[in-house]
C-alpha cells in the first residue's frame, strides 16, 4: 500500500494510468496500414526475440475488459494514444472507417465508464508509406501530420478531455535517428537534426489544425531527464551542458520560447534544414497544457573522443529497474519546479512515470516515492494537475519486446488474461480511499 493518500495531491488532481496504440492494440486487420514498427520488429537484430505488436495484448478486441479496469481502480482519466495508420492506412489521403469506428468505440467507452480521455496523436507508429518518403526527415511531415491531426480533432475533439501532439520527441528523434534503438533506426546526425526540428514543426502544425477544429485543451508530452554531471571538472560540466540541451533544453525552449539551445544550434548547424529560424514561431504555438514523462536521471561525463560533442552518459550508482534505469524520484521533484520555474506557468501533467520490474513491491514503492515528489514540488509552486501511471498493462516495450514488464496489471501473453498486482491493488486502496 501507499504511504501518501489521495488528498496530499490536492482536491482536484487527476489519477489515470497510461498506454499507447502500438504497445496493447494488436489488431492489425480492419484495414489498418503498417508502421515502421512492424518492419523494424522484423528485421533481426533490432527487437529481443524478433517480438512485434501484432497481437500485443489484444486491446482492440478486449478494451472493454481493460477500460473497467482502469474504473475499478479508481482512476480519473486514461491516457491512451490514436494509430495514425489504422486512421489513414497511408498516412495521407484515404481514411479507413474502420478505424473511425474503433476510436469512436474506445473513446464513447472511457465516457460512459466515468474516465477523462487523455489523447495522443503520435506515439511512434508513424504510416510505412510516409517513412518511404523519408519520414521524420522530411519536412513535408509537418503537413502529413497536421492533415491526421485535423481528422482526430474534428472526428473526436468534442470527446476528448485533452490532447497530445506528439509523444517523447526526444525519442523521436534522437532514439530513433541518432542512436538507431528505435525504429526507423537510423544512426546518422543529419537524418537526426532534420527529425529534432521537423518533430516539434509538426507539433506546431497539428496544434493548429486541431484548433482548427475547436479541439480544446492541447498539449505536448516531452519526456525529460534530471541531468547531473559525473563531477565539478570543467569537462565534466561541459558534458552535462551538452546533455541537458540535447535531452530537455532543445524541446522545452523549442516549445515555450521558440529558442532552440545555441551549443546545439552551432554544434548541428551542417545538418540542421535551412532556414529552421522562420519555423520558430509555429513550433512556439501557445499550449494548455504540457506532460512530462520521468523515469531516471542521467549523469555526463566529459570524453572528446566516443562522445557526442565532447560528452557521454555514463552509469550512476542508485539502485536500478530491472531495465538498470536508475530510480531518483527527487528528479522528478527538481525537473518540475524547474520547468514551472524557467520554462511555462501552463498546467503540467505527469504523464508517464513507471518501472520495469517483476517485484512488484519495488513498484508500490517507486509509485509512493514519486506522488510524493509531485507533493513536493507542489509545495514549491509548481502546478502540477496529474499523475499517469506507465502502464496499465505489461505490454510492447519497443525493443526489449515483451521481456520487460512495466504494467499495474499482469498480462499473461498466451491466454491474454489480465491479474492486477500489487501496485494496482495499492492505487485502487489510495483512490478510494480504503486503505
Ligand atoms: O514504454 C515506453 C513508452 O512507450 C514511452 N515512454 C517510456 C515507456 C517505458 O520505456
Amino acid at each position: 500500500m501507499f504511504s501518501i493518500e489521495r488528498q496530499d495531491l490536492g482536491p482536484n488532481f487527476t489519477f489515470g494510468t497510461a498506454t499507447a496504440a502500438y504497445q496493447i492494440e494488436g489488431g492489425q486487420t480492419d484495414g489498418r496500414g503498417t508502421c515502421i514498427w512492424d518492419t523494424f520488429a522484423a528485421t533481426p537484430g533490432n527487437v529481443k526475440h524478433r517480438h512485434d505488436g501484432a497481437v500485443a495484448c489484444d486491446h482492440y478486441n478486449r478494451w472493454p475488459e481493460d477500460l473497467d479496469l482502469i474504473r475499478d481502480g479508481g482512476f480519473d482519466a486514461y491516457r491512451f494514444s490514436l494509430a495514425w495508420p489504422r486512421l489513414i492506412p497511408e498516412g495521407i489521403g484515404a481514411v479507413n472507417q474502420k478505424g473511425l469506428d474503433f476510436y469512436d468505440r474506445l473513446i464513447d467507452g472511457m465516457l460512459e465508464r466515468g474516465l477523462k480521455p487523455f489523447a495522443t496523436l503520435y506515439h511512434w507508429d508513424l504510416p510505412s508509406a510516409l517513412m518511404d518518403r523519408g519520414g521524420w526527415m522530411n519536412r513535408d511531415i509537418a503537413g502529413w501530420f497536421a492533415e491526421y491531426a485535423a481528422l482526430v480533432g474534428n472526428r473526436f475533439g468534442d470527446r476528448l478531455a485533452a490532447t497530445a501532439t506528439i509523444n517523447e520527441p526526444w525519442c523521436v528523434a534522437f532514439l530513433s535517428h541518432f542512436l538507431g534503438i528505435h525504429a526507423p533506426g537510423y544512426r546518422d546526425l543529419r537524418a537526426a537534426a532534420r527529425a529534432m526540428h521537423h518533430v516539434l514543426l509538426a507539433h506546431g502544425t497539428a496544434i493548429d489544425a486541431l484548433r482548427g477544429e475547436g479541439a480544446k485543451n492541447l498539449g505536448i508530452v516531452l519526456n525529460l531527464e534530471k541531468t547531473e554531471p559525473a563531477s565539478g571538472k570543467p569537462e565534466d560540466l561541459d558534458a552535462e551542458n551538452i546533455g541537458d540541451a540535447l535531452f530537455n533544453r532543445w524541446y522545452l525552449g523549442g516549445v515555450f520560447k521558440g529558442v532552440y539551445p545555441v551549443e546545439l544550434t552551432t554544434a548541428l548547424a551542417p545538418w540542421l534544414p535551412e532556414g529552421f529560424e522562420k519555423d520558430m514561431e509555429t513550433v512556439s504555438r501557445p499550449l494548455d497544457w504540457l506532460g512530462i514523462n520521468y523515469y531516471t536521471r542521467g549523469i555526463y561525463a566529459g570524453d572528446r573522443d566516443a562522445g557526442l560533442f565532447g560528452g557521454r552518459r555514463i552509469a550512476g550508482d542508485l539502485e536500478t529497474s530491472d531495465l538498470g534505469w536508475e530510480i531518483h524520484p527527487k528528479g522528478l521533484e527538481d525537473l518540475l519546479v524547474r520547468v514551472s520555474r524557467e520554462y511555462t506557468r501552463v498546467p503540467l501533467y505527469v504523464t508517464e512515470t513507471g518501472m520495469s520490474e517483476t517485484d512488484d513491491a519495488r513498484r508500490v514503492k517507486f509509485y509512493d516515492d514519486h506522488l510524493r515528489a509531485v507533493a513536493n514540488a507542489q509545495a514549491q509552486g509548481a502546478d502540477v494537475r496529474g499523475f499517469f501511471a506507465w502502464s496499465l498493462l505489461d505490454n510492447y516495450e519497443w525493443a526489449e519486446g515483451y521481456t520487460s514488464r512495466f504494467g499495474i496489471v499482469h498480462v499473461d501473453y498466451a491466454t491474454q488474461v489480465r491479474t492486477p498486482k500489487g501496485s494496482y491493488r495499492a492505487f485502487q486502496g489510495m483512490l478510494h480511499n480504503t486503505r
